[in-house]
């Protein structure tokens, strides 16, 4: 069976329930979630054999959270132990003209205290081909960036695909580290590059050229994009393809397609969905990743295919409860076979 990896922190989430505000608020649904735990359940639910890496602390909630990946199918024979907390986020879901709100309770989290060394980067690896983490790892604190670089460099020396969701995240990165730096060299080790013009942007001043999305909103152009792509595989030279998102659009709520897949020669553009009820839209981006690792592993020839499948997948997302996705292959592939413009409600 193929073999992924990932790497980050995973979070209790505490969210007030339905569309309460914090103020109004007596109690808390508890999910887990985590850009990189979340892709990691979605290649468990896909079938794929896969090992999320990150640091726990040894107390009930450090187990809560082992016990959580264990369910849903996901290894956890290398997670490193040790610290005082579990990250938290608060999330305070909005509706369609008042956005949700995270607050972040992760400061000095055992992930966010791991160090260079905590981890055997040259056992974790052993039979995997595939290794993602993203730019919200780096964000933490300047141990879990350095742990981020060591373990990019091994899975290069293995030869296995990296892939990275850049996933800027405005509320992190509080801790003095050189964003562009620490994310240019991660990033230069990557094979597949995921981002929307909000990550370009901000993390490497890439910007869409000839277009203000701004003020284009959703009828941006797809030619806008492929220059994004363009310009990323200038600056990183090793990746094989660049995926730039429409910011949003994983999420939206409206008719949408979801960006393009360029691989230095061709662009494939995304199919169109349209979701007519949001559920939850917290991990949008993390399944659309999931799907699209899980498609270019399985149809490594078939890019588009890859990138349809990540699409369905991400859409599914919006009918789920919680950060990850528990939609499965066939339920994926049931939506795909669908009119060209599907519909999920
Ligand atoms: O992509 C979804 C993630 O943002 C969510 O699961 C929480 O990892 C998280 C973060 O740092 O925001």
């Amino acid at each position: 069976m193929k073999k992924a990896v990932t790497f980050g922190e995973i979070m209790l989430r505490l969210a007030p329930p339905g569309f309460l505000r914090f103020s109004q608020t007596n109690s808390f649904d508890v999910i887990y979630g985590g850009g990189e735990s979340n892709v990691a359940v979605s290649l468990a639910n896909y079938g794929i054999d896969v090992d999320f890496v990150t640091r726990l602390p040894e107390n009930d909630l450090g187990q809560c959270a082992l016990m959580e990946m264990r369910k849903r199918g996901v290894g956890t024979g290398h997670i490193a132990f040790g610290g005082d907390r579990l990250g938290i986020y608060f999330l305070e879901t909005g509706a369609v003209s008042r956005g949700s709100k995270v607050v972040y309770d992760r400061a000095h989290s055992a992930m966010a205290e791991i160090k260079p060394g905590m981890i055997d980067w040259e056992k974790v690896f052993e039979g995997a081909e595939w290794f993602h983490w993203t730019g919200i790892t780096p964000a933490i604190s300047q141990g879990a960036a350095d742990a981020c670089i060591e373990a990019v460099k091994v899975a290069k020396k293995k030869g296995l695909t990296i892939s990275t969701d850049l996933n800027y995240r405005a509320k992190l990165w509080k801790y003095g580290g050189d964003r562009e730096a620490i994310m240019t060299e991660l990033t230069s080790y990557c094979d597949i590059i995921l981002g929307n013009e909000e990550d370009a942007e901000k993390h490497f001043g890439i910007k869409p050229e000839g277009l203000d999305i701004t003020t284009q909103g959703e009828h941006v152009k797809a030619e806008a994009f492929l220059s994004v792509c363009k310009q990323m595989m200038k600056k990183f030279p090793n990746a094989k393809k660049v995926i730039t998102t429409l910011r949003g659009s994983l999420s939206a709520s409206h008719n949408t397609w979801a960006g393009v897949l360029y691989d230095g020669k061709s662009m494939f553009k995304s199919s169109e969905y349209q979701i007519t009820h949001i559920v939850d839209r917290v991990g949008g981006g993390d399944s659309f990743m999931g799907g699209l690792i899980y498609g270019l592993m399985t149809w490594s020839n078939d890019d588009q295919k890859a990138l349809d499948f990540a699409v369905a997948a991400s859409c599914l997302k919006h009918t789920i409860k919680g950060d990850a996705n528990l939609a499965t292959v066939s339920e994926v592939e049931k939506l795909m076979g669908g009119d060209a413009s599907g519909r999920v409600s």
